[in-house]
């Protein structure tokens, strides 16, 4: 068996049985993909990830790519290819792109769950898989010629990259000196140097097309100011894609990394050597509203690979769990003569184990919410409308599953190393290897600080409330609601509670902001405040979303359960899934009153410390 444990009945119970995809599947834009049809795509992917997409995920983390400073080449490891390889050819990208460019007309919901299975597999082979994707992006924002361009990308399998970041542009991009001169042709040359490029070169692609930030030359500062241009490693011949000379764009070094090594970090220098030509994208200069549709994509993927990995640490743990002996049950704690039991007869292992389970369920659970929202989206979309209610629910939720989930995920995969004592520390266990690699998920595509400033400023003050008050309205209906013989009555109630706190949070962050202009220091109150209220709404959406799987789970026992038509396993699973919501709403939710009592309490202590005192 490889590393990744994956849980596709928890992916199917989501789809199917609690947010009702199959009601969205086989007609409209998604006509070609039935239930039947979706369930052969998860299962096949289920299979490819747990078999030879996992296969190279350790030797690939041992044996990281080769960088050849001479050539400003990158070689992978021969393993990870052959696992790329088997995605590629098994046509999997065309779960991401739409009909008109190949694609398989799977919504989002599909491709999402899909996505899980790959990026716990295996997340770099997902990653190094987004250039069909990105070429979509294109395709959508592109010229006529680009348009032509973004279809050769596809139909050649080139790989592409996502360029923003520099040495003195990080967080801050809008801070970037890459520069843009025009050309009398109406071609660009680029000038400057990127760095931490995810995929900058890498031995398999014929070529890579760089989506690059630049600042034309005369364009004001900040964000505002870059436009986002089309920079490909090979110039091409625009009918046929066939590459022709080398551009101007070239790797410098390769960064050494915590984890996720077989993902190439690289440093970009444009315009040294010779000219590095790009081609505005779209003809229009409004690169950071363009970025941002790649950037959407991403920070989904950055959510779904953290999340991803919790489900593969927690099952892995729970394995361990089950068969290592240690120790006597706690109530014959005395007796020395007591049987040895496996751990997972001890309360504080299934504290640890629970923790994991639920939180690792009830993101998933986030995440494939999210994607049903971004098919009412290509719905509206396909029908040439728009849900815009739907869009600033994406909005809204996006950041959540990256910032909630990838920070939820990194500190939950130490407990799942916890749970295997000494030897979850070794290399003989991928616990280890999760860890270093799920850390760059706070980090990239928008660190945590910038999600939660994102959240409040963007999807919760410009937005007027207007999603968030739609989703704290369905989450208050279900607290109110008593479907079924009301069993779950108690946590209904704690639901409610958490969702009292979380509005008081709000309401008390405006507050703060709205006092700016009495003294405009108390900005620094929302601050401290932004990543508190991130993760306190993101409890309170796992907790609603663990405790529709309940109500789903509880009418599933009572009337197959006591029909005697479960089996022993799906019998247990919805009891698992009952118990987690449970324990959730038991042991986490009530958290939300002391987070909004210190929240509320916020004063400027902390900004008036000389930086010496810290
Ligand atoms: C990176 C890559 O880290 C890491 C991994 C790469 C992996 C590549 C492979 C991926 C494969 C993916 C495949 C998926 C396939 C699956 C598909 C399945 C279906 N939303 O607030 P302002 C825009 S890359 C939308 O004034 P500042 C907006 O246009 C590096 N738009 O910001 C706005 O104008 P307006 C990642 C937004 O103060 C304008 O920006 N780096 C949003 O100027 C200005 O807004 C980062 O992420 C938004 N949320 O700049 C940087 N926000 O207001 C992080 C802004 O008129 N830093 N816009 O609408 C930030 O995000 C900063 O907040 C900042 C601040 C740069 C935006
Ligand atoms: P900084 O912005 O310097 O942040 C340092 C600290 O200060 C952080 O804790 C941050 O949260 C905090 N901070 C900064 N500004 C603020 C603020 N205004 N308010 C509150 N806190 C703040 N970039 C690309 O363009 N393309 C890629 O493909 C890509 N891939 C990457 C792959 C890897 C492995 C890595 C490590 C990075 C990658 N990046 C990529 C860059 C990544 O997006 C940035 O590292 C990230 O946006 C943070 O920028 P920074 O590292 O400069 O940190």
């Amino acid at each position: 068996m490889g590393h990744y444990k994956s849980n596709l009945r928890d992916i199917e119970f989501n789809l199917f049985e609690v947010l009702g995809v199959d009601n969205t599947l086989g007609h409209g834009p998604f006509a070609d993909m039935d239930r039947d049809t979706a369930h052969e795509v998860l299962a096949e992917l289920d299979r490819l990830a747990t078999g030879p997409i996992a296969e190279s995920f350790a030797d690939a983390d041992r044996n990281p790519p080769v960088f050849d400073a001479s050539s400003g080449s990158v070689t992978l490891p021969e393993s990870f290819k052959k696992s790329y390889a088997q995605l590629m050819e098994g046509q999997w990208w065309r779960l991401f792109v739409p009909p008109h460019l190949g694609g398989m007309g799977a919504p989002p919901s599909v491709a999402w769950a899909a996505s899980e299975l790959v990026l716990g597999a295996n997340p770099a082979v997902f990653m190094y898989m987004s250039g069909p994707t990105f070429a979509a992006i294109l395709d959508r924002l592109g010229t006529a010629e680009q348009k032509n361009l973004a279809r050769l990308a596809i139909e050649r399998q080139w790989g592409a990259t996502m360029v923003l970041t520099e040495p003195d542009a990080g967080s801050d991009v809008g801070a970037g000196r890459t520069r843009a001169v025009p050309q009398p042709d109406g071609s660009w040359h680029i000038e400057g140097v990127k760095r931490f490029i995810t995929n900058g070169d890498w031995d398999v692609p014929e070529n890579i097309f760089h989506l690059t930030l630049a600042r034309p030359v005369g364009h004001g500062p900040g964000t505002k100011g870059l436009s986002m241009f089309l920079v490909p490693k090979f110039l091409v011949d625009p009918n046929t894609g066939e590459p022709r000379e080398r551009n101007g764009v070239h790797v410098s070094n390769v960064e050494k990394k915590m984890g996720l090594k077989v993902s190439a970090t690289c440093e970009l220098r444009y315009g040294e050597k010779q000219p590095a030509v790009g081609w505005l994208v779209g003809d229009v200069h409004d690169g950071i509203a363009q970025m941002f549709e790649v950037i959407e994509y991403a920070r989904m993927m950055v959510g779904t690979k953290a999340i991803a990995t919790l489900s593969t640490g927690y099952l892995n743990a729970l394995e361990f769990a089950r068969t290592r002996v240690q120790g006597a049950d706690l109530t014959r704690l005395l007796d020395k003569t007591a049987p040895r039991v496996t751990v997972i007869h001890h309360p504080d292992v299934r504290r640890m184990l629970m923790v994991q389970k639920a939180y690792a369920e009830g993101m998933r659970a986030l995440v494939l919410y999210t994607a049903t929202i971004q098919d009412r989206v290509a719905l509206a979309h396909a029908a040439g409308t728009r849900d815009e209610l739907a869009e600033r629910l994406n909005d809204l939720l996006l950041p959540i599953v990256k910032g909630v989930g990838s920070e939820r995920s990194y500190e939950l995969l130490a407990t799942s190393l916890q749970v295997l004592g000494g030897s979850g520390y070794l290399q003989d266990y991928p616990i280890e290897q999760y860890i270093r690699d799920a850390k760059i998920d706070t980090l990239y595509e928008g660190t945590t600080s910038i999600q939660g400033q994102d959240f409040f400023f963007r999807k919760i003050v410009r937005d007027r409330s207007t999603a968030l008050g739609a989703l704290l309205g369905e989450i208050q209906a279900f607290a109110k609601g008593d479907a079924g013989d009301g069993s779950l009555r108690r946590e209904r109630e704690v639901l409610g509670v958490a969702l009292d706190n979380v509005q008081s949070m709000v309401g008390t962050l405006v507050g703060f902001l709205t006092s700016v202009a009495e003294d405009p220091r108390n900005v620094y109150k929302v601050g401290l405040n932004t990543t508190r209220l991130l993760m306190s709404v993101g409890d309170l959406v796992i907790g609603w979303l663990l405790l529709r799987q309940a109500e789903v789970a509880e009418n599933a026992l009572a009337a197959r359960g006591a029909a005697g038509i479960l089996s022993a396993k799906e019998q247990a699973f919805y009891v698992g899934k009952v118990s987690a919501a449970r324990w959730f709403a038991a042991n986490v939710l009530p958290e939300l009153s002391a987070r909004l009592g210190v929240l509320a309490a916020t004063d400027l202590d902390l900004m008036d410390l000389p930086e010496e005192a810290f």
